[in-house]
């Protein structure tokens, strides 16, 4: 395999002796763990994995660095439910968060537990996100639920408290304030989680008018009819018809049709609008002038409309992750003072992936690959010479027993994935051929659904809702734009995967 090769080169070119004084320490130093995980952030919004749409070098970094992971993929995705099968390296319908709405029992084993109880320093500092208060943590400092972007208030060890300035700079500078303030002399794992970019997509006020000429061109399946989607045809969570005028254009009409559901009333997005000062407010709202004179001039006019909606869209999308990006910079300069790059191991991820109007949509939910693929690298220079990448299937089931397994612990056994760590050491490792899928929750018209991925092949369920099955051949069609349930011709294949969906509801426990 090309990991095993590049491993090589590179080793033997720092001469045998370095890599052997390497395996040496090894054992002697525990390495930190730095984990930064965002929330909502799409892999085509990382220049790493796509170079057409931003630029985020300090992200990146990570990637040329260390390794990414081309093909990652969560087992529910959304918010909360990732979070805890994050933790807890088990399924949802063992962690006991399926869902948005269940309260995560922090008395469950999780990794920062482990890492505490095997004398780490553990810190939790951002979205949390679980209703719970965190345990395992030495240090943690997390948004209320889903947080705001501005002068937001923050639940710090159990104490309310409230902090000046924007959201994803705050997380930065308290995640930086606890390693400046950490024991030097005891290996810490740092759990960096960002609220950001998040809906409704926030900017810091500097960044407001970053993007004003860009153009954001449709995805080409931006018009997908839903042939054959059954699930897809009653959600939603499209751009052109489920966005809230003023929650997510921010355009301050009152007369507008809008749409508000579940949550996501507007005056909810006023409310947090109110939490700028009035100098903050008047900033923004000058800022967005332009978008409100330009939403005018197309509103009546439809395919302008649609255009002009996916680019305001992306326009604050996007200016939330530059700040995301700083935020990465600004991290890996503190290690790279401090002397701790090598024996760091540094984590980026998102929760889940996120639609940016592929078929249509944004938000995440479906088994589709936008939505339940995430961004994942990792850079370990001790052991990751950098510059790797690998197409296997891995999950976030994996951080778990990846963090463990390179802490030196061993890997309970009722975690349920497996530990990454065998992709960038031993090539030869035998590596799981499928990956299953669980989605439960129905808000926005979302259908629940279970499904199967294998490297060419996806079947997915839809239950509830809607009772419908369908099949894609990745290899054919990427897009994902013809279902192949009932065409002749893939009976085979579909027969091949439903086994092994089987077998894989067996293999997790999960009984439908
Ligand atoms: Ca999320």
């Amino acid at each position: 395999m090309n990991l095993t090769i590049n491993l090589l080169i590179t080793c033997l070119s720092i001469s045998l002796i370095s890599c052997t004084s390497n395996q040496t320490k090894d054992v002697a130093e525990k390495p930190n763990i730095v984990f930064i995980m965002s929330d909502d952030h799409a892999y085509q919004a990382i220049s790493a994995y796509n170079s057409g749409l931003v630029k985020t070098p300090n992200i990146d970094k990570i990637a040329d660095q260390g390794i990414k992971f081309n093909n990652a993929f969560v087992t529910n995705s959304i918010c909360a439910p990732s979070r805890a099968v994050i933790l807890s390296g088990k399924f949802s319908h063992l962690n006991g968060v399926p869902g948005n709405g269940q309260v995560f029992d922090g008395n469950q084993q999780t990794f920062p537990k482990i890492l505490q109880q095997n004398g780490y320093q553990t810190a939790m500092i951002g979205k949390w996100h679980l209703k719970s208060h965190p345990t395992g943590f030495d240090y943690w400092n997390v948004l209320p639920g889903q947080g705001d972007y501005y002068n937001p208030d923050f639940i710090k060890q159990g104490k309310d408290t409230t902090y000046d300035g924007y959201v994803t700079d705050i997380i930065t500078e308290l995640s930086i304030d606890w390693l400046k303030s950490r024991d030097k002399n005891e290996p810490f794992c740092l759990l960096m989680h960002h609220k950001a970019p998040h809906r409704s997509w926030m900017p810091a006020l500097k960044n407001l008018e970053l993007f004003d000429d860009a153009y954001f061109p449709l995805p080409e399946n931006f018009y997908d009819e839903y042939e054959g989607k059954e699930a897809l045809k009653v959600q939603m969570l499209t751009v052109k018809d489920h966005m809230d005028v003023r929650m997510d254009f921010k355009i301050p009409c009152d007369t507008c049709d809008t749409v508000s559901v579940n949550s996501w009333a507007p005056g909810e997005y006023w409310r947090r609008l109110d939490r700028l000062s009035p100098d903050e407010r008047q900033k923004w709202d000058e800022a967005y002038k332009k978008e409100e004179k330009e939403f005018y001039e197309v509103k009546d006019d439809e395919p302008e409309y649609d255009l002009w909606k996916y680019r305001r869209y992306m326009e604050d999308y996007l200016r939330c992750i530059v700040s995301v990006d700083e935020s990465v910079g600004r991290v890996l300069e503190y290690l790279k003072e401090n002397g701790l790059e090598e024996n760091t191991i540094i984590v980026y991820t998102s929760d889940q992936g996120f639609f940016l109007g592929e078929h249509g949509l944004f938000d995440k939910r479906f088994m589709y690959e936008e939505a339940m693929r995430s961004p994942l690298m990792i850079r370990y220079p001790k052991e990751i010479m950098g510059n790797l990448q690998t197409g296997l299937l891995t999950q976030n089931l994996d951080i778990a027993p990846t963090l463990l397994d390179v802490a030196g612990i061993s890997i309970p056994d009722d975690m349920q994935g497996i530990s990454l760590r065998d992709i960038w050491q031993n090539s030869d490792t035998p590596w799981r051929d499928a990956i299953y899928y669980h989605y439960y929750e129905k808000g926005f018209g979302a259908t629940p659904h279970y499904g199967v991925r294998t490297e060419r092949y996806k079947l997915i369920h839809f239950y509830d809702v809607v009772d419908s099955w369908e099949f894609y051949d990745l290899e054919t069609d990427p897009n994902e734009m013809k279902n192949l349930y009932n065409d002749p011709g893939y009976e085979q294949q579909i027969k091949e995967l439903s086994d092994k969906l089987n077998e894989l509801q067996d293999l997790y426990m999960d009984t439908i």
